[in-house]
């Protein structure tokens, strides 16, 4: 059969279009110069592709921002303010905002570190097809003479994703304008038979989350109404991420030709309702880094063409989510490198599987209830690691996870007083969130270490100078409890991975995660262990500099795993839990030290919470006592600070509490009014540090507006659990505006504060 995969990297191997974007935003390349990088890489990525083996490329995967905000693009569902002259910078003013006008929203896709624009749909929107895009990329791949499949976010998942524009009544949700956009679509499906393209893919991965009666309903109305058109291209839905569900049966049930089920986190419930169709059978998983076991694979896709008939051999998902080419990881222990793939490594082995499906005898296979035991139904828990990957887990060192330790800490209220007598810190205390500008000098140096050109010592006094200089501001700006700015970080999570037993990390392996964007997931490949301690020796020299407290900074056990490449044969709570052994090492060690504030982020405690409800609760609980079991060997008096970075971390604010952090800063600036009325807030019993300065901009909030937000916030929240702080870290900033804000929440904070007797 046939072999194809749903999407592939678009940022360049390496990052070439990350380096075009920021040159043109920043005036040092003209939108000429742009296009034909975006050009230049799409021809790569054909080309690549079929180089591989696959005969029908995707086209249309490629994107200068993010794929949801061109089928916003596409539709014509552009906010007023955002018009620009051409499409790029309309799509930059969307994505980026303007000096007159807010971005949209950017939030996460699905449960992956991609972030997408949420589209504004209100019920004046004009829908209107502007297919330019996905046109010129057929003409473009035509003229080197291949025939590809045009991908677009399907109009379910688009509408799903999308948010009511301000000033929506408050019953509209986009969903209302499903019969205007199906309009649109229909307009695409005909111009892109007028192309002669031959299929389309619709992603629709809406369809693995929990949908209610009138979402099914929907699906049944889109697919129903964009096969009955008479004229158009074939039509392929992929969904990924997740089983279809009851979604299956009503897709099943449209004159749509394929279907696109995600074998790997799913699995083959119901698939013989597809009979009929082609199902695209997703055995590569595109969200790890691991070679596949073609055994299974082969083994589920036996089972589908027994039940279904018609198969194509397909990725998960889009390979957007892996870094383009193991072949660029020459570094790597030779022993890991034989258990991964990236992008290009797995696109050969759907080619693989796909000849190996061809020559596989027709009825091999017993029956199917015993087959669909070959492919996992709980995708991230499920062993399907190839076969010949070394044993890793010795269960004989296996973590504390069946017993987390609960005697540690004394309940909050205990906890507050030693702490009040200890640190001795006024009402309103001002902290930041760990990380201060990281200066074009500083990255320089470690790019100089890492290339062997500055030697160990010379950097770590370069690191020193700038923890220097960073209490210095501090105490000179009057915070209450100091950082040392994290000068020899690069990533919060790439350099825990650095420094433990059990992970690699690549020197190329670039993953999107959002416009010009990426991170370098590492890779838990192994045991995790902390051969020694990690941050004690920065914090302790911090704390040496200065007599006000000191706060330690950790990435907790969950963020951690969340952002890296995790082994699959483990339970990944059981990893989780590993590292949360060593952060909990590292706790201990702050402690001795005589750092008496520590903070232990958990910034994507949110992403690991599974799409369908059903295993919410599981997750959350095991999470919360992954993070508590990491930070319980404190004792009473020091003082257990964590971060997370999402405004709508209110939808696990109780989640957040069970943590027993003793204060939490989360992100509000940009929206106190909306967070500070949740009744979630009022409810939390511990400190909280809303945010009153929004970081994600380079604007200074003068000393007024910071203090307003508090005054909100002290409507809310007594002034002893109340703290100041920013949004989120401070890496991304200049020195120049965060002199300049900090010195203002000081000022926020001094008047704020109720006043005090005065004894001295
Ligand atoms: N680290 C990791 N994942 C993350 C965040 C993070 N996901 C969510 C959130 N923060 C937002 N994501 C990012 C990701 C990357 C960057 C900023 C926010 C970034 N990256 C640098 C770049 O692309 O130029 C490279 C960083 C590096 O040198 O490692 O600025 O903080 N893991
Ligand atoms: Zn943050």
């Amino acid at each position: 059969p046939a072999a194809t995969i749903l999407g592939y990297p678009r940022i360049g191997p390496r990052r070439e279009l990350k380096r075009a974007l920021e040159a043109y935003w920043d005036g040092r390349a003209t939108l000429g110069e742009l296009r034909r990088t975006g050009a230049e890489l799409r021809e790569r990525t054909w080309k690549r592709l079929t180089g591989l083996g696959l005969r029908t490329p995707p086209s249309n995967t490629f994107s200068l921002y993010d794929q949801v905000l061109d089928t916003a693009l596409l539709l014509g569902a552009v906010p007023a303010r955002h018009r620009a002259g051409t499409d790029e910078d309309t799509c930059f003013a969307m994505a980026r905002g303007t000096g007159a006008a807010a971005p949209l929203r950017m939030t996460k896709w699905f449960d992956t570190n991609y972030h997408y624009i949420v589209p504004e749909i209100g019920p004046d929107t004009a829908f209107a097809l502007h297919a330019a895009k996905p046109v010129s990329e057929v003409r473009q791949a035509r003229a080197l003479g291949l025939e590809t499949r045009p991908v677009v976010i399907g109009p379910v998942t688009f509408l799903l994703l999308a948010q009511a524009a301000p000033g929506s009544p408050a019953s509209f949700t986009p969903l209302d304008r499903l019969a205007d956009v199906l309009t649109a679509y229909e307009r695409l499906l005909a111009a892109l038979a007028a192309e002669g393209v031959g299929w389309v893919q619709l992603d629709e991965p809406a369809l693995v989350t929990d949908l209610g009666g009138a979402e099914l309903a929907a699906v049944r109305t889109a697919y129903e109404r964009l096969g009955a058109l008479a004229d158009r291209p074939a039509l392929f839905v992929a969904s990924y991420f997740g089983s279809l569900g009851q979604a299956l049966p009503v897709l099943a049930g449209t004159p749509v030709e394929a279907v696109g089920v995600d074998l790997v986190r799913g699995d083959l419930t119901g698939v013989e309702a597809l009979a009929g169709k082609t199902v695209v059978a997703g055995v590569v998983s595109g969200r790890d880094v691991w070679r596949a076991d073609r055994e299974r694979a082969l083994a589920a896709l036996l089972a589908v063409r027994e039940r279904a008939g018609h198969v194509v051999v397909s990725t998960s998902c889009s390979l957007l989510h892996v870094p383009y080419d193991l072949e660029a990881e020459t570094g790597l222990d030779p022993a890991l490198r034989r258990r991964l793939a990236f992008a290009d490594q797995k696109v050969s082995e759907v080619v693989e599987l796909a000849a190996l499906l061809d020559s596989a005898p027709a009825r091999a296979v017993p029956a199917a209830p015993d087959r669909t035991r070959a492919v996992p139904a709980a995708p991230d828990r499920t062993p399907v690691h190839a076969p010949d990957r070394a044993p890793v887990h010795d269960p004989s060192d296996a973590p504390a996870v069946a017993e987390p330790e609960r005697a540690g800490r004394s309940p909050y209220g205990v906890r507050t007083a030693a702490q009040a007598a200890h640190l001795g810190l006024p009402p309103l205390p001002v902290t930041t969130i760990g990380s201060f500008p990281q200066t074009g000098e500083l990255r320089a140096a470690r790019a100089a270490l890492a290339a062997g050109e500055l030697d160990e010592g010379a950097y770590e006094e370069r690191v020193r100078a700038e923890i220097a200089q960073v209490i210095a501001l501090q105490e000179r700006l009057g915070l209450d409890v100091l950082v040392h700015g994290e000068p020899e970080r690069n990533d919060m999570v790439q350099y825990f991975a650095e420094h433990l037993g059990g992970f690699a990390v690549t020197r190329h392996g670039w993953v999107q995660s959002y416009g010009s964007r990426c991170t370098r997931p590492p890779i838990l490949h192994g045991d995790v262990h902390r051969p020694e301690p990690i941050t004690v020796r920065w914090t302790a020299y911090a704390r040496s500099l200065t007599d006000r407290p000191v706060k330690g900074m950790l990435t907790g056990p969950v963020t951690i795993v969340a952002w890296s490449f995790v082994r699959d044969d483990l339970p990944l709570r059981d990893v989780v839990f590993q590292v949360a052994d060593a952060v909990r090492a590292e706790v201990r060690d702050l402690e001795a030290a005589g750092v008496s504030v520590i903070q232990v982020d958990e910034p994507a405690l949110r992403e690991l919470l599974p799409l369908r409800r059903a295993g919410q609760e599981e997750y959350l609980r095991w999470a919360v006592e992954a993070y508590r079991w990491a930070t319980s060997a404190a004792g009473d008096r020091t003082q257990i600070h964590t971060h997370l970075c999402y405004s709508d971390a209110d939808q696990i604010l109780a989640a957040v509490d069970a943590l027993d952090a003793d204060v939490t800063s989360v992100e509000s600036a940009r929206s106190g009014a909306r967070l500070l009325g949740e009744p979630a807030v009022k409810g939390f019993a511990r400190g909280l540090g809303p945010g009153v300065y929004d970081i994600h901009s380079p604007r200074v909030p003068t000393a007024a507006e910071a203090g307003e937000l508090l005054e909100a916030a002290l409507r809310v929240l007594p002034a002893d659990r109340l703290w100041v702080n920013p949004d989120c870290g401070l890496k991304t900033r200049t020195y120049e505006q965060v002199e300049a804000a900090l010195a203002n929440l000081v000022e926020a904070a001094r008047r704020a504060r109720p006043p005090v007797p005065t004894t001295s």
